[in-house]
């Protein structure tokens, strides 16, 4: 078929309907929601026979409706209709919710219902819990519903829920003072990440992000310390915030309305340490040991974490780094190159480099970078030369660093593990493992450009070419297009595709991985990509490949060309689109 995904912007689950849909056969283009005229001449340029809406704002046109078939794809089950049908479903501690694909007509999300799959909640942010179980069950209806066309619509559950508004700040409000912890986590994971919970830190207002229980042995120390809403500790991006009952980690925040503001009045979200970095200054530092369990009475909260498995002859690692959003700081590429130098010193025979669980790594981090920028005029290309290229440039360098760690790791394999999404630098720091393992769900974004035509750093020109071949690594950088899993095995952008969700791959890469470490040849194996990687610094040194990178990083940095300063501030003040890019309106 031919399919037109209209959607206000092409977010997660928008590019995984684009590749599972292109993967059943169906020819796809996108139009992003910026007028009903755009979407009008889209229809007549490209006469789809049906079109999809992942993810919209907007009411479709009665004209749009009644031409074609227009399938909203709603995050709640049937009969659930709103704008913040997620939200509600996590503040109500749903058990179980689900995905509906409805047909459009005037009434907001009240048509007939095409298909809809359910799922069991799981205590995750509204926004992990979109990007993973939602977005599975809408891959499953969406298919479903496109084989019921032009079927009349199926018969539904009758929904109990009815309309239920957009949710405000009000519904969402917390109060430190008579608020258990569990009720904060929960208010904050209804809003996480968009658009936090108004509240104060250190007696200042700001919306609350990115936020963790605190496990036992921390609940221990923090008893008898503060009063409930008193910050007592810091760890890594984070802030410990005393509740009525223990105390809750906060690892993000939006300051208002001083400094730096974006077009809703507030700040930029970021690390609350960074946000509140005087205030932190004084608070003790309370490290979590690196070597943790997942759970149990000795977990804990922090961004990075390992474990060793399997038998003293093939002991396998297993790192975690689980950052905000998948961004990644140079304070946070620093702390993964450091602790990747220390497990160079652990006797195993296989990394495994499981990045976070909603995400692998999405590259450099832009918000932290903006934020290096001074206020912005009408001119957004103004900043180009000042301090967010240093902070970029920093940025680039100390991912370098990461990426480097793990090419130089000749003495064992290593392998990434992407239970997340990967884009831009993110997917080239899983390249530069042996392996990239992932499920079926995973989509990458392999490429630089969409960010004001980065040329890319990661020493992706050493380790793309090299998997893939010269013409396929021309494609994927300047098709600019998201890559699913099973595309991405063809062409050899993955090893292997195991399982459908991030849980069942973390199970069948540990059994793969004790199998893989135990196996006989592998002393051989190591051997030869220690001595292919000597072969490869005598034809051209890594070093080479970074200066050659860099050289074309600093003309997009600190260039004639503001393109990527630009790009950046739109991206991270999500400012809406003017046009469809091109590479998605193939239409066009
Ligand atoms: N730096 C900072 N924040 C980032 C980020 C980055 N590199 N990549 C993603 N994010 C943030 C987004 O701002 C958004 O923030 P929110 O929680 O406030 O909403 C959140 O992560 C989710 O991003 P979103 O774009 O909504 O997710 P998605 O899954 O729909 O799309 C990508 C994923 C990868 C296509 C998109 O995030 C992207 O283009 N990222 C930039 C990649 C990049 O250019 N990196 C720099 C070059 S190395
Ligand atoms: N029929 C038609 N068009 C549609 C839908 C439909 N467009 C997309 C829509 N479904 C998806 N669902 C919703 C449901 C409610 C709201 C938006 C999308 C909504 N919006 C508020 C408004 O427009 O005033 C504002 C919400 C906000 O600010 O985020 O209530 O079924 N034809």
């Amino acid at each position: 078929m031919r399919i037109l995904l209209l959607c206000h912007s092409f977010n997660s689950l928008s590019q995984r309907l684009f590749t599972a849909l292109r993967d059943d056969g169906h020819t796809l283009s996108v139009e992003l929601d910026i007028a009903d005229n755009v979407t009008d001449e889209a229809i007549e340029l490209f006469r789809p026979e049906v079109l999809i809406a992942p993810f919209l704002k907007r009411r479709i046109a009665e004209a749009t409706w009644r031409r074609l078939p227009c399938l909203i794809v709603h995050p709640g089950p049937p009969g659930d209709r709103g704008p913040s049908a997620l939200d509600w479903a996590v503040m109500r501690s749903r058990a179980h919710w689900g995905v509906t694909v409805l047909q459009a007509t005037a009434e907001f999300d009240a048509g007939p219902v095409l298909a809809h799959a359910g799922f069991a909640m799981r205590p995750g942010t509204k926004a992990s819990l979109y990007r993973r179980e939602v977005t599975r069950a809408a891959v499953g209806a969406v298919r479903e519903a496109l084989q019921r066309l032009p079927l009349p619509p199926v018969e539904a559950p009758p929904g109990d829920d009815g309309w239920q508004p957009l949710m405000r700040q009000a519904d969402r409000a917390i109060d430190w003072r008579r608020d258990d912890s569990e009720t904060i986590l929960r208010h904050l994971r209804a809003a996480d990440g968009f658009p936090g919970v108004a509240a104060t830190l250190f007696g200042q207002p700001a919306h609350l992000f990115d936020a963790h229980p605190a496990h036992a042995a921390t609940r221990a120390r923090a008893d008898g310390l503060g009063q409930p809403g008193d910050v007592i500790a810091r760890r890594g991006p984070g802030v410990l915030v005393r509740t009525v009952d223990g105390a809750v980690w906060i690892g993000h925040v939006r300051r208002a309305p001083a400094g730096l503001s974006g077009p809703d009045g507030l700040t930029l979200k970021l690390a609350a340490t960074r946000a509140f970095a005087a205030e932190c200054a004084a608070l003790p530092e309370w490290p979590a040991p690196l070597e943790r369990p997942a759970d149990g009475p000795e977990a804990d909260w922090d961004e990075l974490r390992y474990e060793e498995f399997g038998p003293a002859a093939a002991r396998v690692g297993w790192l975690e780094f689980a950052f905000h959003n998948g961004a990644m700081s140079t304070r946070q590429c620093e702390r993964l190159r450091d602790t990747l130098r220390t497990l160079r010193q652990r006797p195993t025979k296989l990394l495994l480099l499981a990045g976070g669980p909603d995400f692998f790594s999405n590259g450099i981090h832009l918000h932290d970078i903006e934020a290096a920028a001074p206020e912005m005029g009408l001119m957004p290309g103004d900043c180009s030369g000042d301090s967010a290229a240093d902070a970029s440039w920093r940025n680039i360098h100390a991912m370098d660093d990461a990426a480097l760690e793990l090419l130089t790791l000749t003495d064992r394999l290593t392998i990434a593990v992407l239970r997340g999404n990967a884009g831009a630098g993110g997917c080239f720091l899983a390249l530069a493992a042996d392996q990239v393992w992932a499920h079926a769900g995973v989509v990458q974004n392999p490429h630089y450009k969409n960010m004001g035509n980065l040329y890319g750093s990661e020493y992706w020109t050493y380790t793309l070419p090299k998997r893939v071949g010269a013409a396929q690594a021309k494609a994927i950088t300047q098709g600019r297009l998201p890559i699913g899993a099973a595309e991405a095995r063809r062409i050899g952008l993955l090893d292997a595709v195991l399982g459908e969700d991030a849980a069942e791959l973390e199970v069948l890469a540990r059994e793969q991985a004790l199998a893989l470490a135990a196996s006989p040849d592998l002393a051989e194996r190591i051997a030869a990509k220690a001595e292919q990687r000597a072969a490869d610094e005598a034809a051209k040194p890594l070093q080479r490949y970074r200066d050659e990178e860099l050289q074309r990083m600093h003309r997009n940095f600190y260039g004639f060309d503001p393109s990527y300063h630009v790009a950046r501030h739109y991206f991270v003040h999500r400012k809406p689109h003017a046009w469809t890019p091109r590479h998605l309106a193939m239409h066009r």
